[in-house]
């Protein structure tokens, strides 16, 4: 669907019920915040689904918009989400009654009646934007908050290849609102735990280099957790570090499991490069600059398969 047909279908529809992915990031939430919001502020009812695995970092998107059971008559949208296997638990049991998702997710799935997929779009809060201005709503300083933090999040604060003109402008809307962006930027982009630190001096003395060191990738076993004194969270994330090293083009880190066994990847690459590709060959997916994957391989097996990958991509 367009953005004008999709403006169309929800001035004909009520009683929204949003869903987002699981792990959730500044962006299904921020989007999903900013539908919410837009939808109410045009005189319709709608809520977020609640997502249990919501940090305590991005709870200020969903603060008195999240509900626990959806009401009989819900209509569902999901924002961000590109396979059905992406929400979390507590949504599956509502996948199948879908009517609409909105994603820009470029290798994303089909798998609802309606689909409004833009993967020129940096962000899916964007997206979000023109809808809601298409059905008249007026971008209020409330409204800003999550559609700002929505589409930061996935430019990495306007640093990444897919922040465009239709990102900036859309922040100089959200500027335009009064709206104070400054905390929400240092808090995103600004702050690092001394948990996560250490994670990251771990990182820096494992990282292992391919190609001149033009690729990196960074194995954590799933004692490191407990090695380091760090919370099971602080263990992830870090694929942006290494990919932040001098000359990195390429970055991938597996992170191993404790809670299902599994061997966690997440890839990170600059311009040139597709990380979505590389974690396609263990069944994920994403963007070209960002992606991830797990595999129920051991390790050892995923980290040689890792290696093969990054020096076929990077040798050709
Ligand atoms: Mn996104």
């Amino acid at each position: 669907m367009t953005r004008t047909d999709t403006a169309r279908w929800f001035a004909e529809n009520d009683n929204f019920c949003i869903m987002t992915h699981a792990g959730p990031d500044g962006d299904t939430l921020g989007t999903a915040a900013t539908l919410c919001l837009g939808l109410r502020s045009l005189g319709k009812t709608a809520a977020v689904l609640l997502n249990p695995e919501i940090s305590e970092k991005l709870a200020y998107l969903c603060d008195g918009l999240m509900i626990e059971e959806p009401a009989e008559n819900a209509v569902f949208v999901s924002v961000d989400v590109a396979a059905p296997y992406m929400f979390p638990e507590n949504q599956l049991p509502f996948v199948e009654k879908i009517a609409l998702r909105i994603d820009h997710h470029g290798n994303s799935t089909s798998f609802t009646p309606l689909e409004l997929v833009d993967p020129t779009s940096a962000s899916c809060a964007e997206i979000i934007y023109d809808i809601l201005l298409e059905m008249g709503c007026v971008l209020t300083a409330e409204i800003a908050i999550p559609l700002y933090t929505g589409l930061a999040t996935d430019t990495g604060c306007f640093r990444f290849a897919n922040t465009n003109a239709h990102t900036f402008a859309t922040a100089a809307a959200c500027a335009a609102t009064g709206a104070n962006l400054q905390p929400i930027n240092q808090a995103l982009f600004d702050t690092v735990t001394l948990n996560k630190l250490k994670v990251q001096a771990w990182v820096t003395e494992h990282t292992v280099f391919l190609s001149e060191g033009r690729a990196a990738y960074c194995a954590m076993p799933k004692t490191l957790a407990t090695e380091l004194g760090v919370d099971e969270r602080d263990v992830g994330g870090v694929a942006g570090f290494v990919r932040s090293i001098e000359g990195v083009c390429f970055a991938v880190t597996l992170r191993e499991s404790n809670e299902d066994n599994k061997v966690y990847l997440s890839a990170r690459a600059v311009p040139g490069y597709d990380a979505a590709a590389l974690c396609a060959k263990f069944g994920g997916g994403g963007h070209k600059g960002a992606a991830g994957g797990s595999t129920t391989m051991s390790l050892s097996d995923a980290i040689q398969k890792v290696e093969t990958e990054l020096l076929i991509v990077m040798e050709g």
